[in-house]
């Protein structure tokens, strides 16, 4: 079973804890969950798919387990999800209703509510391995995000795969504050929580007041978040007592590597991975951890280093060459976009990540860097300088823009807009808060007399990073 700690079977015979998942706060039992979820599954047993506003909310849990229970695949939407990604994200996946917390504007579906109090006992068999448990959105570095169906298959790899690198037991208390719309949030920390029987605890915010007070063994964050609980010190120090931090979704600086060890003495363990790959890469429980690097490869997956020409780079701990990988977890292609899907993978199946690394002898993996300026992390969501651009053209006092990652030593990358054209900058910001989402917003906006362009007319980036 997908969620094996939810199995009806065990859980009647006993096997059920009080505090399974503490959300929003609302406290809920293992059989709290199988028997409201199960629910959820009967009123939605028939659909072919369904959108799941992710607000951090038991409503968002039972949705999402219901329809796991039920086998229908959903479509997690950004809990600050703006008009222009919404009408694409829904139209684009076909989504037939919104189940659990709903938008103001449902965008012409109907609301099917999740019911917290409600209860069924009806066994439902296992959905297929094969099937398709949810279409997560991703952007790109041009257009509009794209559809990736996650097979239950690929989550259950993964989970098992994190289980053995980081010796995760039903045993661990697992706190975070992240988004229940990504892998981060919801693959790893809900439904691994689910799967593997441990306590799961979110805590609205991933404030480092809020981690300090949760009482956990493991404990997920993005860089910034960590970056944010060195700064705080007293949060730090009460982390000592837990057994893993977890660090990823982006590059963790050397030095919140450092003062995160000196504080919590716990050198914190790495992992690399993408919504289309899953985690692949990641340091070990009772292995080395070492700043800067993401780790080794997790079990079932292979790697290699390309260079430009196609010929293979060495595994020298020096050369950089693009990472191609092979994966139990990785997706089988875009909804809807064979000419993605055609680009991410090379003849030979591998696909193809778009960062650069570096591998040591020891198989020990660096992450360089993203190989197109267009695709930003910022705060550890990733967003196309495409996406936010194509917005802003449409404001009327935008002429011409650009849109870029530039260094942040809170969010990573910060998304900073280029702008030619007669606009106020906090205008153009709320524009694209309100069109794309909030976590997309430029954070700062530069009117400009002209961009930099080359011969061929085309924006040079790198003149505007310097
Ligand atoms: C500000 N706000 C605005 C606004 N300006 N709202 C609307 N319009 C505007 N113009 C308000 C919001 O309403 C919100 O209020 C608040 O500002 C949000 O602030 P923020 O500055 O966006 O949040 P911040 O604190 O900077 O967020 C940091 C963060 C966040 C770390 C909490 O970036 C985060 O959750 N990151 C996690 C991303 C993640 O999980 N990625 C995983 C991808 S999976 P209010 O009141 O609501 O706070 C992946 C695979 C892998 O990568 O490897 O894991
Ligand atoms: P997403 O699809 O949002 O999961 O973003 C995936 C991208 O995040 C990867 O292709 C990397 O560029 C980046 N990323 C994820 N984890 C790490 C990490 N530990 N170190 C560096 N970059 C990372």
């Amino acid at each position: 079973m997908l969620l094996a700690s939810l199995n009806p079977a065990t859980v009647a015979a006993g096997a059920d804890i009080g505090d399974a998942v503490r959300i929003d706060g609302a406290v809920l039992s293992r059989s709290d969950l199988v028997g409201a979820a199960t629910s959820v599954a009967e009123r939605i047993g028939g659909a072919r798919q369904v959108a799941v506003l992710a607000t951090p909310t038991a409503a968002t849990v039972l949705a999402v387990t219901g329809c796991l229970i039920a086998g229908v695949p959903f479509v997690p939407v950004p809990a600050d999800v703006g008009v222009a990604e919404r009408a694409h994200i829904l139209t684009d996946s076909g989504a037939q209703a919104w189940l659990g917390e709903s938008p103001a504007d449902l965008g012409g579906l109907p609301h099917v509510p999740v019911r917290l109090h409600a209860r069924s006992w009806h066994r439902y068999a296992e959905p297929a391995p094969s099937s398709t448990a949810m279409v997560m959105y991703t952007s790109g570095t041009t257009g509009l995000p794209k559809g990736v169906p996650i097979s239950r298959r690929a989550i259950a790899a993964q989970i098992d795969a994190l289980v053995q690198a980081w010796q995760w037991t039903p045993d661990d208390t697992l706190v975070h504050g992240l988004p229940l719309f990504h892998v981060h949030g919801l693959i790893l920390g809900l439904l691994g929580s689910l799967r593997v029987g441990n306590r799961f605890v979110h805590t609205g915010k991933p404030t480092p007041a809020g981690y300090a007070a949760a009482g956990g063994s493991l404990y997920f964050g993005v860089p910034t978040v960590w970056s944010r609980v060195v700064a705080d010190a007293g949060a730090a120090t009460a982390l000592a007592s837990a057994r893993l931090l977890v660090s990823g979704s982006a590059p963790l600086p050397v030095p919140v590597f450092t003062q995160l060890t000196e504080l919590t003495g716990r050198p914190p363990v790495e992992r690399y991975g993408s919504t289309e790959s899953l985690i692949t890469l990641s340091t070990r429980a009772d292995g080395e951890r070492r700043p800067g690097w993401v780790g080794l490869p997790l079990n079932g997956v292979q790697t290699r280093l390309v260079h430009e020409d196609g010929s293979i780079a060495p595994h020298d701990g020096e050369t950089i060459g693009s990472l191609h990988l092979k994966a139990p977890t990785v997706f089988e292609g875009y909804l809807n976009r064979p000419d993605a899907t055609a680009e991410a993978f090379d003849a030979d199946g591998w696909y193809r990540t778009g960062d650069a690394a570096v591998i040591g002898g020891d198989d020990m993996h660096r992450i360089v860097g993203r190989e197109s300026v267009d695709l930003i992390k910022s705060g550890g969501f990733r967003v196309g300088a495409g996406e936010v651009e194509t917005v802003l053209l449409g404001h009327p006092g935008v002429e011409e823009v650009a849109v870029v990652g530039l260094p942040d030593t809170d969010l990573g990358q910060r998304i900073v807009a280029f702008v030619v054209g007669d606009a106020n900058p906090e205008d153009l910001i709320t524009f694209v808060a309100e069109q794309l989402s909030v976590h997309k917003r430029p954070r700062e906006v530069r009117l400009v007399e002209s961009l930099p362009r080359n011969a061929m007319g085309k924006v040079v980036k790198k003149e505007l990073m310097k």
